[in-house]
């Protein structure tokens, strides 16, 4: 399609969610060989293997809250998706939320909370945290701005609820504008669509907060959460990961087959890289689904992911909204 095309829109919420139901399997191990990733999506295309149905963890739960709040108000309103993120973890707290978070979630469903950025700024001794768990629900906010001083702006708002560190919202951003630039088509030069984003951080991050917080992970990184950092849960150690995945698979690569089209590539090559894998398939999938279109992702793996057929729902009413916002509506 073309650029904001319906079906890049289709294909950047539906393959998200498939990156994190799919990569769940994987996430925390330190080796993946590709053999186990490609007998994974084998079996999914199998339905007698009887993989039954992968569920989604907390990357596609937020994500939803996310579309859901932007629909509702047609727009960005803070207190309605803080409202929906604590009333979605005390629903199902077993979705595999950060450790940390888990308090920002708690605090936001009290009845006290005048301000809904606090608890955030409250986390690890008012550091705030650096997890990427901003990054990985911040797709939406590409699919309903046009205009990108919005998206970063809003992708910036929407993490700053759990992530107040500048390493965790700018991650946010950085992930939001792969996904617009991507959405507009960009990627077929790739080369610019990196400059791009280069262009556009360089900017984001010229001040002072960005600067600190760069010193503060390198602090955190020699002390305990250098395995984490290893796993890739920090949102500096992922989403220029995911980005490589996507960029990667753009041409086909040795190891993976050839029947294998971009999209496929860049979900199985995302979770042969271990860590963190849920959520660097969900943000890869996120950016690769706005490039190829959902005609780019296999019908067996959207059969056996929950929460998929939704987001394909959804994905039609964003593309509706975001061209009511583009005609100034
Ligand atoms: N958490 C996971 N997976 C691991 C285990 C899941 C669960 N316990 C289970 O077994 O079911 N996955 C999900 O978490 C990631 C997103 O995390 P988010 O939302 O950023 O959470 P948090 O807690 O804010 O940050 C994550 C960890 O990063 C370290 N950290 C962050 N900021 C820090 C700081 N300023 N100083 C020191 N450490 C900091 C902490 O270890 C946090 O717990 C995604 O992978 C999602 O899939
Ligand atoms: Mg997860
Ligand atoms: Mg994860």
């Amino acid at each position: 399609g073309g650029p904001a095309s319906l079906s890049r829109f289709r294909g950047a919420l539906v393959a998200g969610v498939l990156g994190d139901c799919i990569g769940g399997e994987f996430e925390g191990a330190e080796e993946v060989p590709m053999e186990s990733v490609l007998q994974h999506l084998s079996g999914l295309e199998d339905e007698t293997k009887g993989n039954g149905v992968l569920e989604y963890s907390d990357d596609t739960a937020m994500t939803r809250c996310v579309v859901q709040s932007l629909l509702t108000r047609a727009g960005f309103d803070e207190q309605d998706l803080a409202r929906r993120f604590a009333k979605e973890y005390s629903t199902s707290p077993g979705r595999g939320y950060g450790n940390g978070v888990i308090q920002v979630l708690k605090k936001l469903s009290s009845s006290q909370l005048s301000d809904v950025y606090q608890p955030a700024r409250d986390q690890f001794n008012g550091r705030g945290s650096f997890g990427n768990g901003g990054a990985m629900r911040t797709a939406p906010f590409a699919l309903t701005f046009p205009d990108r001083a919005d998206v970063k702006r809003f992708a910036r708002l929407g993490a700053m609820l759990t992530h107040s560190c500048s390493l965790g919202y700018n991650g946010a951003i950085l992930q939001a504008l792969a996904v617009h630039f991507s959405l507009q088509g960009a990627l077929d030069l790739p080369l610019q669509f990196i400059n791009s984003l280069i262009a556009e951080m360089e900017e984001v991050e010229d001040n002072k907060d960005a600067r600190n917080d760069a010193r503060i992970l390198k602090e955190a990184e020699k002390q305990e959460v250098i395995s984490e950092l290893g796993n890739g849960i920090a949102a500096l150690h992922s989403v220029p990961t995911a980005i490589f995945c996507v960029l990667h698979c753009l041409q086909p690569r040795e190891g993976l087959p050839e029947s294998y089209g971009g999209l496929e590539r860049t979900i199985a090559y995302s979770l042969a890289l271990g860590g963190d894998t849920d959520t660097i398939a969900c943000m890869a999938g996120a950016i690769a689904g706005a490039h190829y279109g959902i005609e780019a992702i296999p019908q067996s793996w959207i059969r056996c992911c929950e929460g998929a057929e939704d987001a394909d729902v959804n994905a039609e009413r964003l593309h509706k909204l975001y061209h009511q916002l583009s005609q100034g509506g």
